[in-house]
């Protein structure tokens, strides 16, 4: 660990504020609170009331902050987090936080406060609209995937980024818990008892295991472009304008399907909670619905627009402008979103890291009843990836489980 390595507390926070940056006058009077809540890092909100400017430190703790000293994980991944998101602010200025300074000692990230924004997940499971959601992750995914992979950049710079943005110890949390431990006895899978017949089917299901194992070789060996790595909903602040994406100290060079399949299957996994969260109120239930599987094909179609208009207008070479190559490529994509987005549903539902749209089902029985439709649609997004024609398909197979 890096010498001068700290972690630090809402004390400790505020002084390093007045020490190092110049964001607030020397006199501020400044309040700090620790607000991370997701499974890794320490996020500390430091704010002023007399001028209403506040700022965010992220600072990576040595482990997992789910698991605790149990779990190291590298410290790197601030680093690698900080450069993914000066990166992905150049090409979508609009769609990203502002970085004003990363800590190489503290391991910390001082960012945009977006206090005016909730996590996207939360506000699915609330029932809120995003309408300009799906179309601002359409453009940043193809802006962010295109300019990095060989299409959009010189393939010696893109070799350099390759080797900036390793990243080992992240990939394998990603390699254990989506792909590999859902499918065994894996000491870290939280499986409630309710679940166990059903999620011994998956670990005695070659054919999906199988399926599973080709998408986790993609994941390893498709150097596409660099992804976010964990582009779930927990990943993004909205409002109903705006849309930020954060998070990605997952970046790595890996298969560009892995990020388009993580917020697709986020948004499935939500469209099957909220039979539950809404059940009191069927009309807004039936036009919630719509919404989100509305967003479903929007998020694709957006993406497959923007990301063909980059090709149109930024590739010359012969062999790369080749229509029928496009056609396989896109297809290819396609259905490594699928069965991505199928990973991510069942790791969800009973590997390590869960997500609050199903556990927030109170109730037992509607609670297993989710928890197994997710099941159901995520294995039939990994093992009929191939035959599903396209998006508007997958939407008709949702909807057939009414
Ligand atoms: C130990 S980290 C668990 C999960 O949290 C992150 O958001 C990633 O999805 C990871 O798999
Ligand atoms: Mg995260």
């Amino acid at each position: 660990m890096a010498v001068n390595y700290k972690a630090l507390t809402e004390a400790t926070a505020v002084e390093y504020v007045k020490k190092n940056l110049d964001i607030f006058s020397e006199e501020a009077a400044l309040q700090c609170k620790e607000i991370g809540d997701g499974n890794l890092n320490l996020v500390f909100r430091v704010w002023e009331e007399a001028s209403e400017k506040s700022i965010i430190l992220k600072q990576a703790l040595p482990y997992a902050r789910i698991v605790g000293e149990a779990m190291p994980v590298t410290l790197e991944r601030a680093r690698i987090e900080s450069e993914a998101l000066m990166l992905q602010g150049e090409l979508c200025p609009n769609l990203t936080p502002k970085v004003y300074r990363f800590d190489r000692d503290l391991y910390l990230i001082v960012m945009e406060d977006l206090s005016d924004h909730i996590i996207l997940r939360k506000g699915l499971i609330e029932g809120n609209e995003y309408p300009n959601f799906a179309e601002n992750i359409g453009v940043f995914m193809a802006y962010t995937l295109f300019f990095t992979s060989d299409l959009g950049m010189d393939q010696m710079k893109k070799k350099q980024m390759q080797k900036k943005f390793i990243n080992p110890e992240l990939c394998k949390i990603t390699e254990d818990l989506v792909f590999s431990e859902p499918y065994f006895d894996a000491a870290g899978n939280k499986i409630e008892p309710h679940l166990l017949d059903r999620v011994r089917k998956n670990w005695n299901n070659q054919e999906l295991i199988k399926e599973v194992a080709i998408l986790k070789e993609g994941f390893m060996t498709k150097a596409q472009a660099l992804i976010h790595g964990d582009l779930h909903t927990g990943s993004v602040f909205v409002t109903e304008e705006s849309t930020k994406v954060i998070d990605p100290e997952f970046a790595f060079y890996g298969p560009m399907g892995f990020d388009i399949g993580a917020i697709i299957g986020n948004f499935i996994l939500n469209y099957i909670a909220q039979a539950a969260h809404m059940e009191e109120d069927q009309q807004k239930l039936e036009s919630y619905r719509s919404y989100l599987l509305k967003s479903i094909k929007k998020i694709w179609k957006e993406f497959y627009k923007n990301f063909m208009e980059l090709w149109e207008d930024n590739v010359t070479a012969p062999m790369e402008s080749n229509l029928l190559y496009k056609q396989v490529y896109m297809r290819n994509l396609f259905e490594d979103t699928l069965g991505y987005a199928g990973c991510k549903m069942i790791r969800r539902i009973y590997g390590l890291a869960h997500v609050a749209d199903i556990d927030n089902i109170k109730e037992l029985e509607q609670r297993k009843k989710a928890q197994l439709l997710a099941l159901d649609i995520g294995e039939i997004l990994v093992l009929q990836r191939k035959e599903i024609k396209n998006i508007d398909e997958v939407v008709d197979r949702i909807k057939a489980f009414n």
